[in-house]
C-alpha cells in the first residue's frame, strides 16, 4: 500500500534521504526536530521532563570536553524509574591521575587496534578482525569504573573492552593469533575474547545473544546477594553491543527482565550510526535508542560517546545505581568507528565528509587537550604513556609470535561436553587424534 505525509500524525517519522546518496543518511521529511539528524550536526542531551527554567537545562553536547573545574556532579539518584535521567555533566572535575589513567587506557586501545591492522594485513590472524578505533572514550569511560569482580559481556568488536578490564594485551594479541597461550588457548579468535579470571564472558559473534548472557549474569549476581546471602556481593555486569544490535528482539526481553528483576546491570548501546553498511536511521524507526529505557521501567541516558568525561560521568552514576540495588539503566553513546566494519570492509559506503566530521573529534585528542588546558599533564608526560604503551603492544605482538599453536587433540576440547567421547574410529582410537581426521579443515 502506497503512503503519503499526509496520512502520518504529527508523531509520526518518514525516512527520506538527506543527500544524493542512498547509502548515507536519512531525516525526517515532516521537519520534527530530532538530536539523530545524520549524526554529524545535532547531539544533544534530551532533558523532555524538565521545564524550560530548570536550573538542570539541557546542555549541547556537540563539543568536546567543556568541562570544568567544580566538581559538582550531584546526580538525582532518587529519579523515577520511568524518567530520563540527566546529570549536569559541565561539572566534572578529574584527577592528574584519573586523566592518566584514562588517557593510558584509550591510547592503549588504540595502539593496539592499529598493530592488529598490521598483522591482519601480514597474514597472522585468521577470519573477520573487527577494530573499535573512535569508539574508545566509552570502553575506556565505562570499564575502567568496575571491579575484577564485575562481569563484562561485549560483541565481536571486543579486544578493547578486555584490555580495559585488564586482560593483559600479550594474552588478547595470542588469541588474534590463533596460539595456546591467547585468553581462550586460540579457540576463540578476534570475535570471541574470553576470560574466567577477570570475568569477561565474551566476545560473541551473533549479534544479540550477548545480550541474555549479560542478563542472566546479572541475575546470578543478584541470586548470590539475597538467596545466597553471599557478602559484599554488589557486584555489577556491563553489556556493551551496537545500533544494529538493539533492534534485536533479545535487547528488547532482556530489558523487560531487567527492570522487572531490578538487576544489576547497565546496557550500553554504542551507536556508532552503522550497522556494516546499514544506516541506523534508515534501520530503526526511532533511531533515540535511549527512550526505550523509560519505555521498559528503567533510566535511559544519552551521551556523547567521543568525550571520555562526561561517558565517565553517566557510567558512574550508572554503576552506582547498580550496586546499591536500585536496577538496570541504558545508556546511549553516540559514537563512531574510524574504520571499516572489519578489515575486510574497504569502507566505501560512509560519507567522507562524515567520516572528517568524527575524526575531528578523536577522543584521544579531546582528552588530551583537556589535560594540557587544566595543567593534568604535560607533553613529556604523555609522550612517555605513548611510548610505555608502544612497546607493550610491541611485546605482546612477539610474545603472540613465538607462541605455539594449540595441540591438534585440543581441537574439540570445549566444542562438545565430552571431546573424548567424539569420533573413536575403527581402531578404538580417537579420531581427532588422526592426522588425515584434520587435514586441510585447521592449521594446528
Ligand atoms: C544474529 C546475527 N544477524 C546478523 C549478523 C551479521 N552482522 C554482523 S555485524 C552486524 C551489524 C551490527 O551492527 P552494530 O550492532 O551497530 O555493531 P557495530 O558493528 O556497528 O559495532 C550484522 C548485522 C550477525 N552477526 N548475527
Ligand atoms: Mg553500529
Amino acid at each position: 500500500m502506497a503512503t503519503s505525509a499526509s496520512t502520518f500524525s504529527s508523531a509520526t517519522r518518514i525516512l527520506q534521504p538527506l543527500n544524493n546518496n542512498n547509502n548515507t543518511l536519512y531525516g525526517n521529511q515532516l521537519g520534527m526536530s530530532s538530536c539523530f539528524l545524520g549524526s554529524t550536526k545535532k547531539l544533544y542531551m534530551k532533558t523532555p521532563f524538565l521545564s524550560p527554567n530548570s536550573k538542570r537545562r539541557s546542555k549541547d553536547v556537540l563539543v568536546v570536553s567543556e568541562v570544568v573545574k567544580d566538581k559538582s556532579c550531584n546526580a538525582d539518584s532518587s529519579l523515577s524509574n520511568l524518567c530520563h535521567i540527566t546529570w549536569p555533566l559541565d561539572n566534572v572535575l578529574i584527577t592528574k591521575d584519573e586523566g592518566l589513567e584514562l588517557y593510558e587506557d584509550m591510547v592503549l586501545g588504540r595502539a593496539f587496534e592499529d598493530m592488529c591492522a598490521q598483522m591482519y594485513y601480514r597474514g597472522k590472524m585468521y577470519g573477520f578482525v573487527h577494530l573499535y578505533n573512535g569508539q574508545e572514550a566509552v570502553s575506556t569511560g565505562f570499564i575502567k569504573l568496575l571491579k575484577k569482580e564485575d562481569f563484562l559481556v561485549g560483541v565481536y568488536r571486543d579486544h578493547v573492552h578486555a584490555l580495559s578490564k585488564g586482560v593483559p594485551a600479550r594474552q588478547v594479541m595470542s588469541e588474534l593469533f590463533g596460539k595456546s597461550t591467547g585468553c581462550c588457548r586460540g579457540q576463540g579468535g578476534s570475535m570471541h575474547i574470553f576470560s574466567k579470571e577477570h570475568n569477561v564472558l565474551g566476545g560473541f559473534a551473533f549479534i544479540g545473544e550477548s545480550i541474555p548472557v549479560a542478563t542472566g549474569a546479572a541475575f546470578s549476581i543478584k541470586y548470590r546477594k539475597e538467596v545466597l546471602k553471599e557478602a559484599d556481593c554488589d557486584h555489577v555486569t556491563m553489556a556493551f553491543f551496537g545500533d544494529g544490535t538493539s533492534n534485536n528482539g533479545q535487547f528488547f526481553e532482556c530489558l523487560n527482565m531487567a527492570a522487572l528483576w531490578k538487576l544489576p546491570i547497565i546496557f550500553v548501546v554504542e551507536n556508532n550510526l552503522w550497522a556494516i553498511g546499514m544506516s541506523h536511521l534508515r534501520a530503526t524507526s526511532d533511531p533515540e535508542i535511549w527512550k526505550k529505557g523509560p519505555a521498559f521501567g528503567m533510566p535511559g541516558v544519552h551521551v556523547d560517546g567521543m568525550d571520555v568525561l562526561k561517558v565517565r560521568e553517566v557510567a558512574k552514576e550508572a554503576v552506582a545505581r547498580a550496586r546499591r540495588g536500585d536496577g538496570p539503566t541504558l545508556v546511549e553513546c553516540e559514537t563512531y568507528r574510524f574504520r571499516g566494519h572489519s578489515l575486510a570492509d574497504p569502507d566505501e559506503l560512509r560519507d567522507p565528509a562524515e567520516k572528517n566530521h568524527y575524526a575531528a573529534r578523536d577522543p584521544i585528542s579531546a582528552l588530551k587537550k583537556y589535560m594540557f588546558e587544566n595543567n593534568l599533564a604535560n607533553e613529556a608526560e604523555l609522550k612517555a604513556i605513548d611510548k610505555k604503551i608502544d612497546e607493550l603492544v610491541e611485546d605482546a605482538v612477539e610474545f603472540a609470535d613465538e607462541s605455539p599453536h594449540p595441540v591438534r587433540s585440543q581441537l574439540l576440547e570445549n566444542v562438545f561436553a565430552d571431546p573424548k567421547g567424539f569420533g573413536i574410529g575403527p581402531d578404538g582410537r580417537y579420531r581427532c587424534e588422526d592426522p588425515k581426521f584434520t587435514e586441510g579443515t585447521a592449521d594446528v
